[in-house]
C-alpha cells in the first residue's frame, strides 16, 4: 500500500516547526480541523488553548518577546483574528516575532458568501509586517517557511498566513526547509561618526533608547557613551521588553504626558535616537506639541527599529574611545510599607523588596504604574514588559505568553481592573497550563486615566455621561470571585500589610495566583 501523503496543514505545521516554532496559542474552528489535527502528528509545537482571541495574541506577544523566537497563533478566519487585532497591534508596534496561522475557506468556497467568509487581508494588514495566503497545499508549506523567516528577520515582526481549509487537506509535498533570516540592518558608518561628533560638542546630549536598545547589551554600551560624554540615557515610554534592576545600567523613562516629556527633553542641544524613532506624544492635546523633542534639538537617527542598535551603540562608544562603564544601576530600594494605606507606593515598595532575581513584569497598571516603576529601580534585576501600542487589555495575555516561554522565572502581571476585564480569560489558559504568574489587580473601580484625559483635552466639565462612562462600580467587580471561577487561588487585600503578606505567599507558591489590591 502507499503511503498516505502529508496533507498540507501537517506540512505547513512541520516547516514552522523546523523554522523553530514551539508553542501555538490556538482558538480553532471548522477550517483549522485539518491543522489540529497535525498539531497531534508534530508534537514539537505545544498547542495552548485561549478562551479568546485577543487572548492567544497576547500571549504569543508576551511568549515572543521573552523566547526571541515565534510562536504561532491559531485563529479562525476574518472573525478570530478580529478578535486578536488588538493585542496583534501591540505586537506589532513591540515588532514582536509572531506567525498568525489564519484558517479560511476552502478555494472554491469563499467566493459563495457563506457566513463566515470575509475580507481577511483587509483585517491583517495594519498588524503584518508580512502577509500571505497560500494558494493550495503544494504550496503551504513554503509559504509557511517564507512566514517564519519574516517574522525572525529585521529583528522581528509579525507575519500572517492565511491556510484555506483545502490547503490544509490536499496532499502536499512534505515540508518546506527553513529560509534564512535577515538579521538587523547594519547602520551606515556616517550615522556612527555623526553621532560621535554630537556627542564630543559637549552640549547636553541624551540618547534615546528604544527596541533592542533596552536591553542588556546595549544598555552596557550606552552606560559607556553617557560615562564618557556625560550624556542622559532615556528610553521610550513604552519599551517591548526593559532590562532593569540593582546592577543593571539605567535609563529615565521618557514621561507619558506630553508635558513632563516635553521638560524631560528640554535644552538639549543633541538627541541621539537608537532602536526606536524621534519622540512623538502619545496623543495630541490643544495647544501642545505633537513632535517632543525642543524645536531647537538636533536629533540624530544612530539606529531606527529594523537596525542593530546594539552595535551600532558598541561602535559608537568604541569610537569615543569610552572605557568599560562604573555607571550601574545601584540597589537602593524604599523598604516594606510597613502597615500604611494601600497605593501604588506602597505596592511598589513591596514589589521591590520581594521581587525574585530574574522575575518578568508585565505592566499593564495604567495610573499606578509610574510610583511602582520608580520604586522598583533597584529590585533585584528583572524584565520589564510594558503596553506598545496603547490598546489595553495586553498585560494578562503577555504575563501567560511569557510564562510559556519562561517556565523557570516568577511572572508579576500589574493589572489595572478595567484592563483586566478585556482578556480576564487569560487567568483560565494559566489556570490549565499551571503557569507561575501572579497577577495584582488594582482595584480601584474606575478608568482612572480617562477622567484625568477628559480636563486634559479640554472637554466641558465633568458631566453625568463622564460618571457613567467611567466608573466601573455598580456593581463592583469580584476578582476573587472571577479568578476562582477559573481554577486561580486568590485574595482581597485593603493595607499595605496585607498586600505584602499577600505578595510574599503568591511568590513562593508556584502556579497562578491573583492579588485583588483595593486602592
Ligand atoms: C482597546 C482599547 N480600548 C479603550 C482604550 C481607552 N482606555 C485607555 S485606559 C482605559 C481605562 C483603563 O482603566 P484601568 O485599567 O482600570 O486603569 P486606571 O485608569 O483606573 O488606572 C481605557 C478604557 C484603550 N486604550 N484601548
Amino acid at each position: 500500500m502507499a503511503a498516505q501523503a502529508m496533507t498540507g496543514a501537517e506540512s505547513v505545521l512541520r516547516t514552522l516547526s523546523a523554522g523553530g516554532v514551539q508553542a501555538c496559542f490556538a482558538n480553532p474552528g471548522t477550517s483549522e480541523m485539518h491543522l489540529v489535527a497535525a498539531l497531534d502528528r508534530v508534537r514539537e509545537v505545544r498547542p495552548v488553548l485561549a478562551l479568546f482571541e485577543g487572548v492567544a495574541s497576547g500571549a504569543a506577544d508576551g511568549y515572543g518577546r521573552m523566547a526571541g523566537i515565534p510562536a504561532a497563533t491559531l485563529l479562525h478566519l476574518g472573525p478570530g483574528l478580529g478578535n486578536a487585532f488588538a493585542n496583534l497591534h501591540n505586537a506589532y508596534k513591540a515588532r514582536t516575532p509572531m506567525v498568525n496561522v489564519v484558517g479560511d475557506h476552502a478555494v472554491a468556497h469563499a467566493p459563495l458568501n457563506a457566513p463566515l467568509a470575509s475580507d481577511i487581508a483587509s483585517i491583517a494588514r495594519p498588524v503584518s509586517h508580512w502577509y500571505a495566503s497560500a494558494r493550495d497545499a503544494r504550496g503551504a508549506a513554503a509559504d509557511a517557511a517564507a512566514a517564519v523567516a519574516a517574522a525572525r528577520s529585521h529583528g522581528g515582526g509579525i507575519a500572517t498566513l492565511v491556510v484555506p481549509a483545502d490547503a490544509g487537506w490536499e496532499a502536499s509535498a512534505g515540508p518546506a526547509a527553513a529560509l534564512p533570516v535577515v538579521p538587523p540592518g547594519a547602520v551606515p558608518g556616517g550615522a556612527v561618526d555623526a553621532a560621535a561628533r554630537a556627542l564630543r560638542s559637549g552640549g547636553p546630549t541624551a540618547l534615546l533608547l528604544g527596541g533592542a536598545a533596552t536591553r542588556g547589551p546595549a544598555l552596557r554600551a550606552a552606560a559607556r557613551i553617557a560615562a564618557a560624554t556625560g550624556a542622559r540615557l532615556i528610553h521610550d515610554t513604552f519599551p517591548a521588553r526593559l532590562e532593569r534592576g540593582a546592577g543593571i545600567p539605567r535609563a529615565q523613562p521618557l514621561p507619558y504626558l506630553t508635558e513632563m516629556a516635553t521638560e524631560a527633553l528640554a535644552g538639549l542641544e543633541q538627541l541621539v535616537v537608537c532602536g526606536t524613532q524621534a519622540p512623538v506624544a502619545f496623543f495630541a492635546y490643544p495647544g501642545r506639541p505633537s513632535r517632543l523633542a525642543d524645536p531647537a534639538t538636533a536629533v540624530e537617527v544612530l539606529a531606527g527599529p529594523r537596525e542593530d542598535a546594539t552595535a551600532a551603540l558598541e561602535a559608537l562608544a568604541d569610537a569615543l574611545g569610552a572605557p568599560e562603564s562604573p555607571l550601574a544601576g545601584d540597589a537602593e530600594r524604599p523598604g516594606l510599607p510597613g502597615d500604611r494605606a494601600l497605593d501604588a507606593a506602597a505596592i511598589g515598595a513591596a514589589i521591590a523588596e520581594l521581587l525574585p532575581e530574574g522575575a518578568i513584569v508585565v505592566d499593564e497598571s495604567v495610573t499606578a504604574s509610574a510610583p511602582i516603576v520608580q520604586a522598583t529601580a533597584g529590585a533585584a534585576p528583572h524584565d520589564w514588559l510594558t503596553l506598545t501600542g496603547g490598546a489595553i487589555g495586553q498585560g494578562l495575555p503577555v504575563a501567560t505568553g511569557a510564562a510559556v516561554a519562561c517556565p523557570d522565572r516568577t511572572v508579576l502581571s500589574l493589572e489595572g481592573d478595567g484592563s483586566a476585564m478585556y482578556t480576564i480569560q487569560s487567568l483560565w489558559t494559566q489556570a490549565r497550563e499551571g503557569l507561575d504568574v501572579t497577577t495584582v489587580i488594582f482595584a480601584n473601580r474606575s478608568y482612572a486615566i480617562l477622567d484625568f484625559e477628559l480636563a486634559r483635552v479640554g472637554a466641558e466639565a465633568r458631566g453625568p455621561a463622564a460618571e457613567e462612562l467611567f466608573g466601573i462600580g455598580r456593581p463592583d467587580l469580584d476578582f476573587v470571585g472571577l479568578a476562582a471561577g477559573m481554577g486561580v487561588p486568590g485574595v482581597r487585600v485593603e493595607d499595605a500589610q496585607a498586600f505584602t503578606t499577600a505578595l510574599r505567599e503568591a511568590l513562593a507558591e508556584r502556579g497562578p495566583r491573583l492579588i485583588e489590591a483595593r486602592v
